[in-house]
């Protein structure tokens, strides 16, 4: 069970941020409601929020997600692969020193934490623009000393892991088209997205409810026959700069 989860306000500046998707304008208003919406979605499952502020240099740096790995043993800070996004992880030492020990990420380790994705004790860590063979084996090291299976695994599409593959509960994958057949994914049952729903596979477990973007009604038909409580966010701003339901928070 998860008990807290740290978000960071986004700051006006956020349009400014890192982007590929091509989905027009995002409008600030509505992100800080979507944003709102999330966190009380959060705080009705059970969760403690601790909301820092934005962050003016980094337009990106409400995406939490990707500057830490937390567990229940420990806080691993990451070093971001974009450069543009290198120093977010600073401003988190002090948030998550208060609650685990540290270890970080080093030079010449890049890693974002939108590639980690935790199943039980198994640890799949995916190698793509922005996390690097030596980030991975970094990460690897460190949590395989408390017992963790790592394993890593090739992101050919999409940013980040998590945006392609996520943990739906029990022995269950929600696994985008181009990452059904990874080897690495064996001896997990598998629900498909389709390809023009590929943005819902960044589906968010939290303490047995699943939160899924709003807006992809076959994915959403696929998750209502797993028997666990599926709540919908519109994540329309976020998806606007790449970012998805696992990247706004850390929970633990
Ligand atoms: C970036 O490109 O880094 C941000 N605009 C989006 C990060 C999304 N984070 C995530 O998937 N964990």
């Amino acid at each position: 069970m998860f008990t807290r989860a740290i978000l960071r306000r986004p700051g006006s500046n956020f349009s400014d941020g890192l982007t590929t998707a091509r989905l027009g304008r995002p409008d600030y208003d509505l992100l800080l409601e979507q944003h709102q919406a999330y966190a009380d979605t959060l705080i009705a499952l059970g969760l403690e929020i601790e909301l820092l502020e934005a962050l003016s240099a980094f337009p990106d740096a409400y995406f939490v997600e990707d500057v830490a790995v937390v567990t229940p043993e420990v806080a691993v800070i990451t070093r971001p692969g974009a450069l543009a996004r290198r120093g977010e992880e600073e401003a988190m030492v002090p948030v998550l020193s208060k609650h685990r020990p540290l270890v970080r990420i080093v030079d010449p380790g890049t890693l974002d934490g939108g590639d980690v994705l935790i199943v039980d004790h198994t640890v799949f860590i995916g190698l793509s623009n922005r996390t690097n063979a030596e980030g991975a084996a970094q990460l690897g090291r460190i949590l395989s000393t408390h017992g963790y299976d790592c394993r890593t695994v090739p992101v050919a599409d999409g940013l980040h892991f998590k945006s392609s593959v996520t943990w739906v509960g029990g022995n269950r994958l929600l696994v985008s088209q181009p990452f059904a057949a990874l080897p690495e994914l064996k001896g997990y049952e598998q629900v498909l997205v389709d390809m023009d729903e590929e943005y819902a596979s960044n589906t968010l477990l939290v303490n047995g409810t699943l939160l899924t973007p709003k807006g992809f009604p076959k994915t959403l038909q696929k998750l209502n026959s797993l028997g666990l409580p599926v709540v919908e966010l519109d994540t329309s701003e976020a998806r606007k700069m790449d970012g998805g339901l696992t990247c706004m928070s850390l929970r633990f």
